[in-house]
């Protein structure tokens, strides 16, 4: 994607998934985002955009952050909110490894803690090292737990899916997770 797209398409997601404020529009409960309201609202904060590279940037999103609905009328997150809405996630049985990225210097506290959602609705995890290693990497030196998903899930705990195959929990418990 061009460095101008990526740039709209991370404005995007501050809108979509924390700040709708922003540029005066609402998400419903399910957040989803009227498209006409918010190129209305993202033109007039100073940025440019319209239906077409709206369309362009979530067929393009590398990993796929949006969604249209199916009439084609709103756009929202998939994951990562945290706005209250329910994006409709799938409870499904996880993978029997995912993997957490964070960095060295949360390391402490998530030994105390386990794995918090902090400012968001879920704690997110991947299916792959690499992901997990690219997530760490934004926070710092990065560092990559393994988590046992399998027991967890046997333990009782709900994981949910969501459209762009991001695992979702309300909690790591520390007991569920390695170093690697
Ligand atoms: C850490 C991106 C101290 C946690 C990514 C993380 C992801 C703790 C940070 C998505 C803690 C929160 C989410 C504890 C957790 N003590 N620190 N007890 N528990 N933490 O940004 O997972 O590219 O809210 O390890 O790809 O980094 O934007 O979450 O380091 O899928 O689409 O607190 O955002 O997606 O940071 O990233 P974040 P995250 P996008």
């Amino acid at each position: 994607m061009r460095e101008e797209n990526t740039k709209l398409s991370r404005f995007l997601s501050m809108i979509l998934r924390h700040h709708p404020e922003v540029i005066g529009i609402e998400l419903d409960s399910h957040g989803w985002a009227d498209i006409d309201r918010l190129i209305e609202g993202v033109n007039r904060s100073g940025k440019y955009i319209d239906r077409d590279l709206l369309e362009k940037i979530v067929a393009e999103d590398k990993k796929q952050r949006y969604s249209i609905s199916p009439d084609k009328k709103c756009v929202r997150a998939n994951q990562g909110h945290s706005v209250h809405v329910d994006v409709e996630l799938s409870e499904e049985r996880p993978p029997d490894i995912l993997y957490h990225g964070t960095a060295e210097k949360y390391v402490d506290s998530i030994e105390k803690k386990g794995l918090l959602p902090r400012g968001r609705l879920y704690v997110h995890l991947s299916r792959d090292r690499e992901t997990a290693i690219s997530v760490g990497r934004r926070h710092g030196s990065p560092i990559v737990y393994r988590i046992d998903s399998q027991r967890m899930y046997l333990d009782g705990i709900s994981f949910y899916r969501s459209e762009n195959d991001v695992w979702l929990v309300k909690y790591v418990p520390f007991e569920y997770m390695i170093m690697e």
